[in-house]
């Protein structure tokens, strides 16, 4: 990395992804002069934990990106798409958590492991792609370079702490009402969550499939650049606080065995294979929470077909998922001299 230092703004510094970002940016010795938390109102004056310190939280504003580097944004599609255009106007570099830029054409959409290098044509607004999509690339691309994949069937297993804060503590509540034979609030999700499976993650669409189904076929296709690749998801909310799992089936134009799936796999960047059957080893979401690999196992050829295969992928959603893959973005933006915007103007 070069010795630069930038002055960094974190909005939605408050949020379960806004707190992981600070602590992501200090882990990783992020090369910031300076860092400055960001949030509505409701939570400006309050402080969130920054090396070993406190940042003191400022309203977000149009005017609080003066002298700013870098922004990253996790603070809701809103918000994103009020404030991101007058970051831009600033001079500064956007990158967004939110669901708000992924698919406008002007901005890239990327995960350094996949597509680091469509960056370099970046117009102040880097979008991050969804916490399902982002694990499922990391583990498809390798195979996608030996084999091309074709078609992925996916369902999904995601954890409560993808609805923030306040999925969390759904979760919490109900499992304590339920042990005090109290009738469980439901507030964040249409049902009890606490013990029960939702296959309902984000809006209904027209199609009937959710949004969160159809950000991994749109984004999935947008990072591998690869319009080749269909993809249906099943996307379901479990009562788990941290950790998203998928269970994926790959169909290639190659022949590929899961031998070969584990060795590529086990080199590719990002990735962790954790593949035992006969020693009861595979990635679980306990394991995954709080570490910054996407963990891969369960491979086995599908036998229905003729190149075909199952995986089980694994990772932590608000890690690798959202503040890590959004900080190792502006890693790079910083290594590789991307700074700075052409047009100030375009997203006003
Ligand atoms: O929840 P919101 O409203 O979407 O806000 C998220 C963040 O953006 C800020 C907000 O500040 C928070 O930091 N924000 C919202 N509107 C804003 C505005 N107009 C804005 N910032 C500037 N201008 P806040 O002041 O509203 O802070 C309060 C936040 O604290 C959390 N919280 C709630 N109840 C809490 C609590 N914390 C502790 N104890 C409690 N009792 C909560 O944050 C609240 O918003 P959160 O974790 O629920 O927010 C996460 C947002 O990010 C999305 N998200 C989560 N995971 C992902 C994701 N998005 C994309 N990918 C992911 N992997 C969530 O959906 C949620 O919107
Ligand atoms: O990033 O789990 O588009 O409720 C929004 C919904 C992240 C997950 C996004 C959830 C998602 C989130």
């Amino acid at each position: 990395m070069s010795a630069k230092e930038v002055v960094v703004a974190v909005a939605g510094a408050t949020g379960a992804v806004g707190r992981e970002m600070l602590k992501t940016l200090e882990q990783r010795n992020f090369p910031a002069s300076k860092v400055i938390a960001l949030a509505s109102s409701r939570s400006a004056g309050k402080t969130v934990p920054y090396r070993g310190g406190e940042l003191v939280v400022q309203e977000l504003t149009e005017k609080s990106f003066e002298g700013v580097d870098i922004a990253i944004f996790s603070a809701g599609g809103g918000t994103s798409q009020k404030f991101s255009p007058h970051a831009v106007k600033s001079g500064c570099v956007v990158v967004d958590n939110s669901s708000a830029w992924r698919m406008d054409d002007r901005c890239p959409l990327v995960v350094p492991e996949v597509n680091a290098h469509a960056l370099e044509k970046h117009n102040g607004i880097i979008a991050n792609p969804n916490c399902s999509t982002i694990q499922m690339v990391v583990a498809l691309q390798p195979i996608h370079e030996a084999a091309k994949i074709r078609r992925v069937v996916v369902s999904s297993y995601q954890a409560v702490s993808g609805t923030g804060q306040k999925g969390i503590e759904e979760l919490e509540k109900q499992v304590r009402q339920l042990f005090n034979m109290q009738d469980p609030d439901v507030s964040v999700y249409p049902y009890q969550i606490a013990f029960n499976c939702l296959p309902h993650i984000d809006v209904f669409l027209d199609n009937d499939y959710t949004k969160e189904e159809m950000k991994m076929v749109n984004e999935t296709v947008k990072i591998m650049e690869d319009p080749g690749i269909k993809v249906t998801a099943t996307t379901v909310r479990v009562p788990v606080f941290y950790g998203h799992s998928e269970a994926g089936n790959i169909e290639t134009e190659k022949k590929i065995t899961a031998k070969e799936a584990r060795v590529i796999l086990s080199r590719a960047p990002g990735v962790k294979v954790l593949d035992n059957p006969r020693e009861n080893i595979y990635p679980m979401a306990i394991d995954a929470a709080g570490e910054d690999e996407v963990f891969v196992g369960r491979i086995r050829e599908d036998e229905t077909i003729a190149n075909g295969l199952n995986m089980w992928v694994v990772a932590d959603n608000i890690r690798k998922g959202a503040a890590l893959n959004a900080v190792q973005i502006a890693e790079v933006l910083v290594a590789e001299g991307l700074l700075g915007v052409k047009d100030p103007d375009m997203f006003l």
